[in-house]
């Protein structure tokens, strides 16, 4: 069946697509030419995505995502929705168990992408104004994305969360962004070969490696339990 392609039907399309405009586009820190989100993309937000676009992810596809172990073991069950086997105690947890492509995909229907190891050291370490209520000062660059010390954040240092945090559960830091370190690593859009680069941390590391030179690459189509994402945006997007 073909339609014609009057601006009405375009309209039509582009309204069916397009995400709800509130999803994605309210929390979003601008750092220069570019703005971030605020927080790791979460479990609801990527429902919305998953159930919008008819994804099913490729660990609810190949029976469940990944946990370290004796090496990486699959577990039965885990996927975004129910990151450890389990619903949620709440949706605002971040989405995990999510390969690059699939964050990438996510990021795009929210009318971003991936932020850029530049645009992220950025957002982490330097000061631009968006965290000056919580004490940071702009134009310093601090060795953590919580400032000086990694106090605040979600490693496996003695806090609060032995697993992933919900979002705002952690110290607010550079830029008024959360878990830039710590909670879960998050893809980044750079790519060498089939490996794209993480930045941050988890919950599963030490605070070392919040720290800039422990980005680490990992296979694109990896989902695990300790890996999820934001999104960054173009002026206007
Ligand atoms: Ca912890
Ligand atoms: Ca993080």
């Amino acid at each position: 069946m073909a339609f014609p392609a009057t601006q009405a039907y375009l309209t039509w399309v582009v309204f069916l697509v397009a995400p709800p405009s509130a999803l994605g586009a309210s929390d979003r820190i601008a750092i220069g030419d570019f703005a971030i989100d605020r927080n790791e993309v979460t479990i609801g937000d990527f429902s919305t995505f998953a159930e919008a676009t008819k994804l099913k992810t490729a660990a609810e596809q190949e029976g469940g995502g990944r946990e370290w172990g004796s090496g990486w073991e699959r577990r039965p069950g885990w996927t975004f929705r129910t990151p450890y086997g389990e619903p949620p105690l709440d949706t605002l947890e971040p989405a995990v168990h999510v390969s690059w492509h699939e964050a990438r995909g996510y990021c795009a229907w929210v009318g971003g992408r991936l932020p850029t190891r530049e645009e992220w050291r950025l957002a982490a370490y330097r000061e631009h104004g968006g965290g000056s209520a919580a004490g940071f000062v702009t134009g310093t660059t601090y060795q953590y994305p919580t400032g000086a010390t990694p106090e605040g954040a979600n490693t496996n240092d003695d806090d609060a969360w032995a697993r992933h945090a919900p979002r705002g559960a952690t110290r607010q830091g550079v830029n008024g962004l959360y878990d830039m370190g710590g909670n879960v690593w998050e893809w980044l859009a750079d790519r060498e070969g089939g490996d794209a680069l993480t930045a941050g941390g988890s919950w599963w590391y030490g605070p070392d490696k919040m720290q800039e030179e422990s980005m680490q690459w990992k296979p694109a189509d990896f989902y695990v339990a300790y890996v999820g994402f934001r999104c960054a945006y173009d002026p206007k997007s």
